[in-house]
């Protein structure tokens, strides 16, 4: 009697706790998708970055950015943020190919930062990664000719182990290459009117209201935030005065990937990518963007419509649970378009847009594997020292890449801008068939990527590859090539950057 007694009130135990794992787990796996479908009231007009003031010196353009703290309305009061020349963000640089540029930056923060222009082929002294530390208090003015197709670049910090914190907080803006030869006159190119830049993040929030950069529970990829920032605009609207708008997307976000896309299932013409337009429009409903990634894409709207741009539940790829936890659930409410009663008109998006000239596989005189796994690459972390590859200057060689992890994991190459040769051993879809610097990778998926190194060896000085899921990044996801010249070996690298660069101010 008493020993089933027992058996009784243990089997009502073991029952009661099952129920409540159960109901734990139920609980967990729904908190972990985000939806703000319908949820945003778009009442804050989207502020679009001003264009950076420059001069001519000695025939050379020169901008300033001077990083600073300051504070920026979410619409939860004043939140302590970063921005270059301002609060929050930076202006819009701006430059014609064939232009010297001069860029003066100022570290006016407590703490050491750096600057990179991602997109943008330079020399790697320039490059603004880990080895070109700019010391609180210090300027330092990287010059480069500017020549590469027209292009939406941008640029963000990018030192060895705090890239999220700084980029999280603030530290980040466009830079757009303009070039007649490889632009189509036909396409919106009037600067926050018909051609608009959207700077797309995702912010959490503690009760204080101040930035919370926590990692998100499980997901192993950082930050993910449930409100999303355009321009650090939250709940954003866009005055649309002309019948076809282009729309710049940056993913500036840490960790999250978007898939953008309309309520309506409106089609839009994909325009560009990272490094530039596509040889042909590519007619869609949607575009994923990873963090780092660019999309050019013009939508047309209807007299006195409104419309909303969305992120959809997207294909990481990594699994039920993976992409569960790691934003692929979902769905966010991006920014509203507001079209005028009255439109002005717009061509239509030509079919053919630029002549894009092919990277030859027959060229490639090197092939490199790149596995990425447990926040390394090919089974090594970042080191300071250390240099993974050395390509020729001039030269043309392939990556094959790789993410061996159950996670999402991009790609990013500086210096360079690569064609996708193919992925998953197939041709590329049209969204990667242009220029690109940074990719998606879904696990277990090989992607070729071809390059060519021209114009600048520097053995002693290194170019970064890494994953851009900026936690990965910081975590060690990150190796050093150099460019050398024709014969050359690779160089002493300076493990102890160059702190005391440039004048104290
Ligand atoms: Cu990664």
């Amino acid at each position: 009697m008493r020993l089933r007694r027992v058996l009784a009130i243990v089997g009502v135990v073991v029952l009661l706790l099952c129920m409540c794992c159960a109901g734990a787990g139920v609980w967990i796996w729904n908190a972990q998708v985000i939806s703000t479908a319908d949820r945003v009231d778009f009442t804050r007009p989207l502020a679009v970055p001003p264009l950076a003031p420059s001069r001519m010196e000695a025939g050379r353009r020169v901008f300033d950015l001077r990083a600073q703290a300051g504070e920026h309305d979410f619409g939860r009061g004043a939140t302590p943020t970063w921005g270059f020349n301002g609060d929050f963000l930076g202006p819009t640089l701006r430059a014609a190919r064939g232009e010297q540029v001069v860029v003066n930056v100022t570290n006016a923060l407590d703490q050491t930062t750096t600057v990179h222009w991602h997109g943008m082929h330079l020399p790697a002294e320039a490059d603004g990664g880990p080895h070109q530390l700019v010391g609180a208090g210090r300027t330092w003015s990287p010059t480069w000719k500017v020549d590469q197709p027209a292009a939406t670049l941008w640029y963000h910090p990018h030192l060895h182990g705090e890239t999220a914190g700084h980029v999280y907080r603030g530290l980040a803006g466009m830079f757009l290459v303009d070039d007649p030869a490889t632009s189509v006159a036909a396409l919106p190119h009037e600067y926050g009117v018909d051609d608009i830049p959207l700077i797309v993040q995702d912010k959490k929030f503690d009760s204080g209201g101040k930035l919370d950069d926590s990692s998100s529970f499980l997901g192993g990829v950082g930050v993910l935030g449930d409100t999303v920032a355009v321009n650090g605009t939250v709940g954003p609207y866009l005055d649309v005065t002309t019948e076809r708008v282009r729309l710049r997307l940056l993913n500036g976000s840490n960790a999250r990937s978007y898939e953008f896309g309309f309520p309506d299932g409106r089609r839009f013409a994909l325009v560009g990518t990272d490094g530039g337009l596509l040889e042909s429009a590519h007619d869609t409903d949607r575009i994923m963007l990873s963090p780092g990634e660019r999309a050019e894409i013009v939508v047309t709207v209807r007299p006195g419509e409104r419309t909303v741009l969305r992120s959809y539940p997207q294909p990481l790829e990594t699994g039920l649970l993976g992409d569960r936890f790691t934003g692929g659930g979902d769905t966010l409410d991006i920014l509203q378009l507001r079209a005028a009663g009255t439109l002005a008109p717009r061509p239509a998006v030509p079919q053919r847009l630029v002549g894009m000239p092919r990277l030859d596989r027959g060229d490639a005189v090197q092939q490199r594997p790149f596995k990425l796994s447990g926040h390394a690459i090919n089974g090594r972390q970042m080191d300071m020292a250390r240099v993974d590859a050395a390509p020729e200057r001039g030269s043309v060689e392939i990556w094959k890449v790789v993410n061996n992890d159950g996670t999402p994991h991009n790609f990013h190459i500086h210096d360079v801008q690569f064609q996708v040769l193919t992925r998953g051993g197939a041709a590329p879809p049209p969204q990667l068939s242009g220029w690109k610097d940074t990719v998606y990778l879904p696990p277990n998926v090989t992607f070729e990527l071809i390059m060519r190194f021209s114009d600048y060896a520097d053995a002693d000085t290194p170019y970064m590859f890494h994953c851009h899921v900026l936690y990965h990044e910081d975590a060690g996801m990150m190796g050093q090539f150099v460019v050398v010249p024709p014969g050359g070996k690779p160089g002493v690298v300076d493990h102890v950057s160059h702190l005391a660069h440039g004048a104290h101010h």
